[in-house]
């Protein structure tokens, strides 16, 4: 069967006003990809899922929420679209907004987006503003403009976003017949969360596939749901969720919590070791933030209050490693540099071992 996109394949599951006109970029059907090398670095005795959201169109997650806001808003004839973002959010906008012929116009924190993001908003044709202030500073803006001018929200704080990003929850059951024991993914704004757990949630009421315990992680130091309180300078090089005032915090603890799993932090350090293992034991290579998961899952068995043993344990993994280059380039060592010559090459490669 043609696959035509997740609003014609899960429609029918999603609360979308019958106004919608289906704006797609052929986004979701994301592979659930084994991930034994990591399972046995982890201790092993588990099955280990990475769900690779950055193989979207626009090389993030946010391209499920996407299709359903710009769907939405262009069957009621909306011409411009605005919202806040680290910087996924702004290039999925921007894209599925041209496609539907609107006007996008994306807020981001000065200086804290990562390269890729910022390069696809203007590729794209988005009107970018940069925020002196935080991610948090430009959401608000972002909520009052919409307020009073006629331009429309798609920031996840709009409905129809939570109902498109439902669907990875609905794929990773159908793909593995029913849910994972185990969930683990980032948290930044916390839309992504409150998704799956309505999504898995929704499933299981149609399907009885069971619930997975979500386990979200946050940076260390943009952590206000470790905290219990709002985080006034978020710091972290996962710039993705430097966020510190969560639009749907409220709904990413409940879903920790009537899951029975929590929400913890991880430090840069063990997001950055867990994104380079990722890309050199399993080729899977993703955003910081997109190991911040993995990360938090790593830190739960090594401290042994996770017992992953028999389990079945899915990865959520939402962004690209190519949105963010610099944070690789910017810290490894210069490639040598060789004469076009083969001797040159054979020297450089074997030093004294080079046959004679
Ligand atoms: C790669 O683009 O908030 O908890 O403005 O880009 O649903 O916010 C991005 C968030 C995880 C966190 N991983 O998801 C934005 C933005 C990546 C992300 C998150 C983001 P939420």
């Amino acid at each position: 069967m043609q696959y035509h996109g997740l609003l014609e394949k899960y429609g029918a599951l999603l609360n979308l006003p019958s106004h919608t006109r289906p704006i797609t970029l052929l986004e979701g059907n994301t592979p659930l990809i084994p991930a034994a090398h990591l399972a046995h670095e982890m201790g092993g005795g588990f099955e280990l899922f990475i769900k690779y959201e950055g193989l979207n169109p626009t090389g993030s997650f946010k391209d499920r929420g996407m299709t359903a806001a710009i769907s939405e808003a262009a069957g009621r004839g909306v011409t411009t679209v605005i919202c806040a973002s680290t910087g996924n959010t702004a290039a999925s906008a921007a894209a599925y907004a041209s496609r539907a012929g609107m006007k996008s116009i994306v807020l981001i924190p000065q200086g804290k987006v990562a390269a890729g993001k910022l390069a696809g908003a203007v590729a794209y044709g988005a009107q970018v503003v940069q925020i002196d202030g935080s991610f948090d500073d430009a959401l608000t803006m972002v909520v009052e403009i919409s307020k009073q001018h006629p331009i429309a929200l798609v920031n996840s704080i709009n409905p129809y976003r939570i109902e498109g990003q439902k669907t990875s929850a609905f794929e990773i059951c159908d793909a593995l017949g029913h849910a994972p024991e185990w969930l683990c993914l980032p948290v930044g704004n916390a839309g992504n969360i409150t998704a799956y757990w309505a999504g898995f949630r929704q499933y299981n009421d149609l399907k009885w596939t069971g619930l997975p315990r979500i386990l979200g992680v946050q940076a260390a130091g943009a952590a206000p749901l470790v905290l219990g309180h709002p985080v006034e300078r978020p710091e972290t090089v996962a710039t993705a969720i430097r966020i510190g005032k969560p639009a749907r915090g409220e709904q990413a603890l409940e879903a920790a919590e009537e899951s029975d799993g929590r929400i913890i932090a991880v430090s840069d350090d063990e997001i950055l070791h867990m994104q380079k293992i990722l890309a050199q034991r399993e080729g899977i290579w993703v955003e910081p933030a997109s190991a911040a998961g993995l990360a938090g899952l790593a830190r739960e068995i090594a401290a042994g209050s996770l017992n992953p043993r028999g389990k079945r344990i899915v990865a959520i993994c939402t962004g690209h490693g190519l949105k963010d280059p610099e944070i690789v380039t910017r810290s490894m060592e210069r490639p040598v540099v060789v004469p076009p010559r083969l001797d040159a090459l054979e020297e450089a490669l074997l030093g004294e071992q080079r046959p004679r």
